[in-house]
Formats: C-alpha cells, structure tokens, sequence
C-alpha cells in the first residue's frame, strides 16, 4: 500500500504528457501507472494537471543587500509562498559581505533555513571578497559540501569583483566542479550615465532603467564570456532582460562557449512603462537588469522557446516598499539609492501557466522543463528534484487549468507588501502541493511546519560534467581562443 495516491491526473514530465495514477511512499515516487492500489490517502486528480513542483534556483532570502537593506522575507514566509505558488524547492544565496568568511556566512545561512524553511532548499554562495584562503580552502570545501554554484557580480560598488578576481574564481569552479553565476552588467557605463542624469536633476524610478542602458548588460555578458573561454569553463549568466544580450549568448554558444542563461517572470511580463508612474510608485518595479519594452519581452520568449534561455528563476528580491526598504531616503530617494528587486517566488509558476502553457507558447514538457527540470540539471538536483520519475522525490503540484484569479497582494504569502503583478488575471492554479511526499498546501491552506524543508546537498552541475566530456572546440571556435590556448603550457 502506498503513503499516497495520486488518482487520473492529466501527468506531465520533462518528456511527456499522459493521463495515469502515481504510487507515493517514503517520500518518493514509487509508481507510475494505471489502476494503481490504494494509498493510505487517495487525492482524486480526475480533470486536473500533475506536474512536478517547481525549483526556483534564483531567490534572495533574509538577505541584506551590500547597501545594508533587508530582504523582507525570512526562510519561513518565502518558502511557505514558494509552496502556495507550486514550488517544491529554492536554492536562495548565502551571502558573503566584505569581512565575512565563507564558513561563516554558510553556517549562519544554514541555521536560518534549518529552523524555518517548510520546503527543500539548497544553497548557493555570493562571493564579494575574494581570498587566498577563500579559493585554496573555503570554496574546496564548501563545492565538496554541496554548494556548487557561485554568484559574482561584475557591478555594485561594494559586490564588484574584477576580471582578475573573476578568473581565479572561474579557475577554482572549473577544478572542483561547481558553476559560476554571472550577474553582468558594466558597473562603470551605470554610474556614468547615472551621474549625467543626477546632475540634470532626473532622480525618478523610471531613470533606473534609463541608466541601466543594454550596453551595460552586453559588454559585461561578452567579458564574462570571454574570460570563461579563456579558462574553457561554463558559466551562467543570471537574468537576462532584453534580445541584446540574448544575441551575445546565442552567438557564443553557436561558436561554442558554454555559457548558459537565465531569466526572469519580469523580463516577460513587465515593461519600462509600469517604471514610469507618479511619485516613487515606479519603484516597485525597478530590478537589475531593468524590465526593457514590450519588443523585448517577445524576444525573451523566443529566448526560452529556443533554449537560449534555459532557466526560469525568480529572482526573489522582496523589498518593502518604504524606507526599510525599496525607499532608504523616503519621498527623497533618488532611482540611485532604491534597492534593486522584485518580488516573484509565488507568482513565478502561475504567470508561466496562464501565460505561456494555457495560450499554447510552451508545450507542458516545455514548462516543466524551464521551471523545474533544467534547474535540477543545472545545480547537480537532478537525482532527487526536478521531473516526475520513479525513484525522485515525490515534489509535485497538482493544477487547476480551470481556475481564475485577480492576483492580489494580499491573498498571496509573502512579507512585501506589494506585488507587481496587482490586478493581473491570470488562469490556472497550483490547488495541492506535495513535498516529498507530504501535502503542504491543500484547499488555500498551509500544512507544513516551520523547518520541516531539508537542506540539499547540490552535486557538481551537469553542464560542467558535460563540459571534461566534449570534444575540443571546432574550428569554428578558432576566433573565440578557445583553440590553442599557449598559457596553458607553462
Ligand atoms: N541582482 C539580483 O540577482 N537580484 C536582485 C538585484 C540584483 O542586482
Ligand atoms: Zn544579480
Ligand atoms: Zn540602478
Ligand atoms: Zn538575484
């Protein structure tokens, strides 16, 4: 007898779509089929869609940003709405500040989710001061330890890492088997245009995006590259917004870099437009990158459709909007002083389903595979998370492709106070989530307790594994350097 049985859900995987029963006991998925024997609970799926629960590998929690401002969220109310919107597992940051050592900051995350999340997380590692000790001990240890994806940032006065830096963190994640996450943006081509439109007085949110010109994104995603190349290692350029950036990413990996890529609920469902409103209202939806145009957004569908994009990820920065927040200044905040970041981690599934699965853009494996599965194989997830399979978690939604609703903040669980989506309709809900094998929302209602969510230890990243397999770069790679490296002998 299983734990429990999902009866006649419409079941779709990373492969296929098709109507059957699943065997749930010990927390894992021990059967896949029809007619399959009684649970010790039956939940009757007759009419709804059983998909795996969502991974979201890109959310900030209890987090200060380099300014010092805090992320509204703690490790309890960001999963217990993860949860609410059909996601099963997050892998936030632990964050490592100037001063700060590795081993610290991830013992200090670490007791944090173990006390509060209520669904499965992993961790990866911001790295914002880099160290002898950091790259010969702390990192080893950490990847070894299974935190094997490293955030750096190319812009922030206090985030910033040089190309230096950058290399020897790329040379490090290349020999212990872990990714390293670009945020890349020219911190320089920011703060000169910023100081321009300061000078002339334009202070509003809208002159965040103004500010953070595409230029910035393209140069610091092409340097990115480029210094992957040099060390022929993979990368993952997080949240990318607009098609200039997707064209720097599609053409690399035509000429055979490794750089896979992210993006973002924002980057398809908000515009420039929604930064340009009275007041500081518009800082509700500033974030970097900055949301472009609605040509854009076009351009990021085609991104994820085409596999240039391959992750959908949040980016989960919930900040208040008021002065502990998203406005340090008050009515005086300039677009420079507002902190960076919107809230997406409940949302983030049902945008996708109302607007990409049930209009037909995306195929339902499609959707399972940019909002679980490929996050699984990004982050070395992918023998416990990420499909629906015999022998992985038993992390599944079960969806109403009928239901409606007005998004609202406030039926939704996060500690914000805002959403940028208030008002937006969307269809289809997640209306049961299950996490490894126990339902924690069911009828609107949470059922998990605080701390009930297990740390996962993340193995080495697939795309790395594949990368020691490949066959040396084409000739077509010739210009790239990625042939005939002469540093390497020495
Ligand atoms: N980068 C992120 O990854 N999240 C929020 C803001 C930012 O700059
Ligand atoms: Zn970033
Ligand atoms: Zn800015
Ligand atoms: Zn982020």
């Amino acid at each position: 007898m299983f734990d429990l049985t999902i009866r006649n859900g419409r079941i779709s995987t990373s492969q296929n779509t098709f109507v059957a029963d699943i065997g749930i006991q010990g927390g894992t998925i021990a059967a896949i089929g029809e007619n399959l024997p009684a649970g010790r609970r039956d939940i009757d799926a007759q009419g709804l869609w059983v998909m795996p629960g969502g991974i979201d590998s890109h959310a900030h929690i209890e987090q200060a940003s380099s300014a010092g401002v805090m992320c509204a969220d703690d490790f309890y109310s960001a999963t217990v709405s993860a949860a609410f919107g059909g996601t099963t597992c997050v892998i936030p940051f632990a964050a490592q500040h100037k001063g700060q050592q590795v081993p610290e900051v991830v013992a200090a995350y670490a007791k944090l989710a173990a006390e509060k999340a209520v669904i499965d997380y992993g961790f990866h590692l911001i790295l914002s001061e880099i160290t002898p000790q950091m790259l010969e001990q702390d990192l080893p240890r950490a990847i070894a330890e299974g935190i094997t994806s490293l955030k750096v940032y190319m812009t922030y006065d206090k985030l910033k890492i040089d190309d230096f830096q950058m290399l020897d963190v790329l040379e490090v994640a290349g020999r212990e088997g872990a990714m390293v996450m670009v945020h890349a943006e020219n911190h320089d081509v920011i703060r000169w245009i910023a100081r321009r439109l300061l000078d002339k007085g334009l202070t509003a949110p809208k002159f965040h995006g103004v500010a953070h010109d595409a230029i910035a994104e393209i140069e610091a995603s092409s340097r990115a590259i480029h210094l992957a190349n040099l060390l022929d290692v993979p990368i993952l350029l997080v949240h990318i917004s607009g098609p200039e950036a997707i064209e720097v990413i599609r053409s690399a990996r035509q000429l055979g870099s490794k750089v896979h890529a992210e993006t973002c609920p924002q980057y398809l469902f908000l515009t420039a437009e929604d930064m340009d409103q009275e007041g500081l209202e518009g800082a509700k939806f500033c974030c970097s990158p900055p949301v472009r145009d609605k040509a854009a957004q076009d351009k990021v569908w085609q991104g994820l459709l085409d596999g240039t994009l391959g992750i959908y990820s949040s980016d989960h920065a919930p900040y208040k909007f008021d002065e502990s927040g998203k406005l340090p200044k008050g009515d005086a905040t300039t677009f420079k002083e507002m902190a960076n970041g919107v809230p997406g981690l409940e949302l983030r599934l049902p945008l996708l389903f109302s607007e990409g699965l049930l209009t037909g853009r995306l195929t339902p494996e499609e959707f399972v595979r940019l909002t679980a599965t490929n996050h699984a194989y990004m982050y070395g997830l992918q023998k416990r998370k990420g499909d629906i399979a015999v022998g992985l978690d038993a992390d599944i939604a079960i969806w109403d492709p009928q239901a409606q609703r007005s998004v609202r903040w406030s039926d939704l669980h996060d500690q914000v106070g805002y959403t940028p989506y208030e008002g937006r309709v969307v269809n289809g809900w997640p209306i049961t989530v299950i996490s490894r094998g126990e339902v924690v929302v069911e009828n609107a209602q949470l059922q998990a307790e605080r701390g009930r969510g297990q740390f996962l230890p993340c193995e080495c990243p697939e795309p790395i594994l594949q990368a020691a397999q490949q066959p040396k770069p084409s000739d077509a790679s010739q210009w790239l350097g990625l042939k005939g490296k002469a540093w390497q002998q020495y």
